[in-house]
C-alpha cells in the first residue's frame, strides 16, 4: 500500500492532487483542517493498493499500457469502452423513436394540438418528450398541451415556505450564475420576509471573486458569513444552524472528474439530511453537456433546478427537456445580469410563456 499526506488551501484543491498522483483507485483515510505557516489548509491522507494506471512505472491494464503508452493508445482505450455503451444506447433510443415514428402522425391530432407541438419542436423540445407528449394527446382531441406537458414539468418555487429544510447548496458548471443566484436569492427573501435569518456561505475557496462577493452582499444586507474550507468547518456551521432560518452554500464549479458525490463526500454535506442541493444551468448548453452534467452532478440530495441567464436563451427547450429526464422540479428562474429585478421562484405559468411566446418572466419578450 503506498500512503500520502496532501495539503492544499481547499479540500477539493487538496482532492485533486490526490486523484492526479494516487489515481481515482485512492481510499481516503483522513481529512483534516490543520493551520499551515498561520493560515488554514486541508490535509488528505490518501492511499493506492498500487501504482495507479498511467502514472509513471505504473503496471496499468492489459493492453497498450506503461512507458511506452502513447496518446493514440490511449484515444483507443477511451473509444473501445465507449462503443459498448453508445451503441447500445443509440439502438435503445432508435428503436424507441422507430416504433413510435408512424404512429406520430400529426394528422391525427387536433390542429391546436399540431400547432402547439410544432411550437415545442421549434423550442428544441427533443424527441423522447415530444413522443411522451404526442402520446397523451393522441387519444384526446380537446387534451391541451399544457395539461400534457404539466405531467411532465414540475415546479417547486425557492421561497423558505416551500423549502421548510433550512440549508441549501448551490452547485453547477463553472460560470453558471452559482453565487448570482444564491445573492438574488437571500436579496429577495430578505426584502419579503426581513426578520428571516439568513447565513451566506461559501465552499467556493479557490477562487476568490465569488467568495469575495458572497461576504461583500452579506455584509451590505446584514447577513451572517461564513466560510467552508474543509469538512470541520460545514461540520461547525451545522452545529450553528439553529440560529439560522436558511443557509445558502456556494459551492464552486467542479473541474475535472470531480463529481457531485466525490465533493459533497469530501465535505461531509453528504450524511447532512437537511441539505437540498440545486443544480443551476444555463437552457443553451448542448445535449450532450446536459448528458454529462446529469451524470456529474448526480446526487441524492439533488432537489431542484435553477435557470439562468434565461435573458441570454433564443429556445427554452432544455427546460423540459431536463424536467423531463432528471425528475427535478425547477425552483427558480434567473433573467437579467442586474441584480434586481433578475430572479424570479419559479412557476409553471412563466414556464409556458417562456416556452410559447418566448416571453420573460420579466415581461421583456425574446427575439
Ligand atoms: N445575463 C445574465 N447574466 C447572468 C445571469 N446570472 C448570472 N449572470 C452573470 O454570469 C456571470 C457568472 O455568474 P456567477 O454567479 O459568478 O457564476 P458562478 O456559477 O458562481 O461562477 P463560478 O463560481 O466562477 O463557477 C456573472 O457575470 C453574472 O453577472 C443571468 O440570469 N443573466
Ligand atoms: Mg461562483
Amino acid at each position: 500500500m503506498r500512503m500520502k499526506t496532501f495539503r492544499a488551501a481547499t479540500a477539493t484543491a487538496a482532492f485533486a492532487m490526490v486523484k492526479a498522483e494516487l489515481g481515482a483507485d485512492a481510499v481516503i483515510l483522513s481529512n483534516k483542517t490543520v493551520t499551515d505557516n498561520g493560515s488554514k489548509c486541508c490535509e488528505i491522507v490518501a492511499a493506492v493498493d498500487a501504482m495507479p494506471a498511467g502514472t509513471p512505472g505504473a503496471p496499468g491494464p492489459v493492453k497498450h499500457t506503461g512507458p511506452s503508452r502513447t496518446k493514440e493508445d490511449t484515444v483507443e482505450d477511451a473509444l473501445r469502452s465507449a462503443i459498448g455503451w453508445q451503441r447500445e444506447w443509440s439502438q435503445i433510443k432508435g428503436q424507441i423513436l422507430a416504433l413510435m415514428k408512424p404512429q406520430m402522425d400529426p394528422a391525427t391530432l387536433a390542429p391546436k394540438q399540431r400547432l402547439a407541438m410544432e411550437y415545442l419542436e421549434r423550442e428544441e423540445v427533443d424527441a423522447k418528450v415530444l413522443a411522451s407528449v404526442y402520446c397523451e394527446l393522441r387519444d384526446d382531441p380537446k387534451r391541451s398541451i399544457i395539461t400534457a406537458l404539466e405531467s411532465l414539468v414540475e415546479v417547486k418555487p425557492f421561497r423558505s415556505r416551500d423549502w421548510p429544510g433550512a440549508i441549501h447548496a448551490f452547485a453547477g458548471p463553472g460560470g453558471a450564475g452559482k453565487t448570482s443566484s444564491l445573492i438574488r436569492l437571500a436579496l429577495r427573501e430578505k426584502r419579503s420576509n426581513p426578520k428571516t435569518r439568513i447565513c451566506l456561505a461559501t465552499a467556493d475557496g479557490g477562487r476568490g471573486k465569488g467568495r469575495l462577493v458572497l461576504k461583500h452582499y452579506a455584509e451590505l444586507s446584514g447577513l451572517a458569513f461564513r466560510e467552508i474550507v474543509t469538512r470541520d468547518d460545514f461540520l461547525l456551521l451545522r452545529k450553528e444552524a439553529e440560529q439560522f432560518d436558511m443557509i445558502l452554500i456556494d459551492l464552486p464549479g467542479l473541474t475535472g472528474n470531480t463529481t457531485l458525490e466525490d465533493f459533497t463526500g469530501l465535505y461531509g454535506l453528504s450524511t447532512c439530511g437537511e441539505l437540498s442541493i440545486h443544480l443551476v444551468l444555463n437552457p443553451y448548453y448542448s445535449a450532450a453537456q446536459f448528458e454529462r452534467f446529469m451524470e456529474k452532478y448526480k446526487s441524492e440530495q439533488l432537489a431542484s433546478v435553477i435557470w439562468t441567464k434565461l435573458d441570454e436563451t433564443c429556445t427554452f427547450g432544455a427546460l423540459v427537456n431536463m424536467a423531463f429526464a432528471s425528475g427535478l422540479p425547477i425552483s427558480a428562474l434567473s433573467y437579467g445580469a442586474g441584480l434586481k429585478n433578475s430572479i424570479a421562484p419559479a412557476t409553471l405559468d412563466m414556464i409556458w410563456r417562456m416556452v410559447f411566446m418566448r416571453k420573460l418572466p420579466g415581461g421583456d419578450i425574446q427575439p
